[in-house]
């Protein structure tokens, strides 16, 4: 039974990056899917602890919160820079992220891998399915998106029909 179970509705959302993680760290996981109908219904809403998903379960530790749960799996999986300086520096990359894609800079083109770096990119990833010459111009990035794709447990995850078969958004059918 592998310790870690995403709840969440059927689409990538909020959990791809999570599952990009630990795809590309070797990690099995089981998937709770729940069906906007479901939801709802009221009950399993009523049942998380802010009324939302993801809920995340490692074992019998439960945590809702995407953010909190990639910070739990980075810090679990080695992923979280190797000091308190480099900790500080992923958390900075990881909440700053919408600003960096704007201001991307060499922070993120560095030799080690971050749960920040999944996080940037399912985000980059979904950019280019709704625009796929978005990164055209942004040669950085795009070399980034193709290093971190080419990982093999990515580029495996990428092509698996669980990755291909979520939809980006079940509530905007994306
Ligand atoms: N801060 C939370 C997180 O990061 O986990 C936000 C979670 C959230 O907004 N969840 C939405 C939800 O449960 C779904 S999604 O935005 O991830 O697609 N919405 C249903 C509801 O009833 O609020």
């Amino acid at each position: 039974m592998p310790p870690y179970t995403i709840v969440y509705f059927p689409s990538r959302g909020r959990c791809e990056a999570m599952r990009l993680l630990l795809a590309d760290q070797g990690q099995n996981w089981k998937e709770e899917v729940v069906t906007l109908e479901v939801w709802g219904q009221g009950p399993v809403k009523a049942s998380c602890l802010f009324g939302q998903l993801p809920k995340f379960q490692d074992g019998d530790l439960t945590l809702y919160q995407s953010n909190a749960i990639l910070r739990h799996l980075g810090r679990s999986l080695g992923l979280y820079g190797k000091n308190h300086h480099e900790a500080a520096l992923v958390d900075m990359v990881n909440d700053g992220l919408e600003d960096l894609i704007r201001h991307f800079g060499q922070q993120l083109l560095r030799n080690y891998i971050s749960f920040a770096d999944y996080r940037l990119l399912d985000l980059l990833l979904n950019h280019q399915v709704l625009m796929p010459s978005c990164l055209d111009a942004f040669p950085l990035l795009s070399a980034y998106v193709a290093r971190l794709s080419a990982r093999p447990k990515i580029k495996a995850f990428l092509a698996s029909p669980d990755h291909m078969n979520r939809p980006i958004s079940a509530r905007l059918k994306l």
